[in-house]
C-alpha cells in the first residue's frame, strides 16, 4: 500500500497481491492457447451493471445470425437471468456464478471451457461481472476486451475508471438515445476515452435498436 501525500486529502493507493495477479495472467495465457488450438475467437465484455452488456451480446448475435457456432459464458453474482436472455438467440450458454466475487478470473473461465461444447464453436463471448473496477486487472485469455459504458451512468464514468478503459481494445458508448435526457455529451465522453486510450475505437450505439452494432462487429473483426 502506497500513501500519496498531496495538498488535498491523503490518498491511499492499495495494490493487489502481485502473486495473485501473476498466477491469473499465466492461467489467462493457457486459456488463450486453448482458444487458439480450437480456432475460437474469445471476447471479454466488461462494463457496469445495467450498461447494456447482455443487450449488446444479443444484438451482435442477432446481426451475425450464426446461432450455435457461438458460445457465451455469462458471469453473474447469483442469477441465471442473462444466460436465459442470451440462450433465446440460439447460442450455447454456460452460467458462472461468482457469489461475492466482483469479477471473473482465468481459473473460472478454464473451468467453464470444460463445460462448454466447443465442437463447431467459432466465437465465444464472455460477459464479465458488472463493474468497472475489478475485471480490468484480471485478463481471462480473451483475444479482445470490450468495455461498454452508457450515457445513463453520467458524465464522469470514463475519467473515474482509467484502468479498465486503458485495458480495452474497443470502447462502446451505449444508450445514445438517452443522451439528451441525461444531459450527457457523447463527444465529451469520447474525448475522455481518447485521452486514456487513443488506440481503442470509440463506438456510439443503441443496443436496443441496433444503431452502431455493425461498427462494433467490424471493430471486433467479426464477419456478418
Ligand atoms: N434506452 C436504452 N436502453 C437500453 C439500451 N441498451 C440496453 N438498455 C436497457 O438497459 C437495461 C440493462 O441492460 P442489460 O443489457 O441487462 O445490462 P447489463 O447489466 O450490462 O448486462 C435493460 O433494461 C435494457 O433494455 C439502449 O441502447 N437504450
Ligand atoms: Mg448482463
Amino acid at each position: 500500500m502506497k500513501i500519496i501525500k498531496s495538498k488535498g486529502p491523503e490518498i491511499f493507493d492499495i495494490e493487489l497481491e502481485k502473486a495473485l495477479l501473476a498466477k491469473n495472467r499465466s492461467l489467462a495465457k493457457a486459456n488463450k492457447k486453448r482458444f487458439d488450438r480450437s480456432k475460437i475467437l474469445a471476447i471479454d465484455i466488461m462494463g457496469s451493471i445495467g450498461s447494456g452488456k447482455t443487450t449488446l451480446i444479443k444484438a451482435i448475435l442477432k446481426k451475425l445470425g450464426i446461432g450455435k457456432k457461438v458460445a457465451v459464458i455469462a458471469g453473474d453474482l447469483t442469477t441465471s437471468i442473462d444466460a436465459e436472455r442470451i440462450e433465446v438467440e440460439g447460442a450455447h450458454v454456460v452460467q458462472v456464478n461468482t457469489g461475492k466475487e466482483c469479477h471473473l478470473d482465468a481459473n473460472l473461465i478454464h473451468q467453464a471451457i470444460d463445460r462448454l461444447k466447443l465442437d463447431g464453436v467459432k466465437l465465444l463471448f464472455i460477459e464479465n461481472v458488472g463493474n468497472l473496477i475489478c475485471p480490468g486487472e484480471f485478463p481471462l485469455g480473451a483475444h479482445k476486451r470490450l468495455v461498454v459504458t452508457s450515457v445513463t451512468e453520467g458524465p464522469y464514468m470514463i475519467v473515474k475508471h482509467p484502468y479498465i478503459f486503458r485495458e480495452a481494445d474497443v470502447i462502446v458508448l451505449n444508450k445514445i438515445d438517452l443522451a439528451k435526457a441525461m444531459k450527457v455529451n457523447p463527444s465529451q465522453l469520447q474525448k475522455d476515452a481518447k485521452k486514456i486510450n487513443p488506440n481503442a475505437p470509440f463506438i456510439r450505439i443503441n443496443a436496443l435498436s441496433g444503431i452502431g452494432i455493425p461498427k462494433v462487429i467490424n471493430a471486433l473483426g467479426l464477419k456478418t
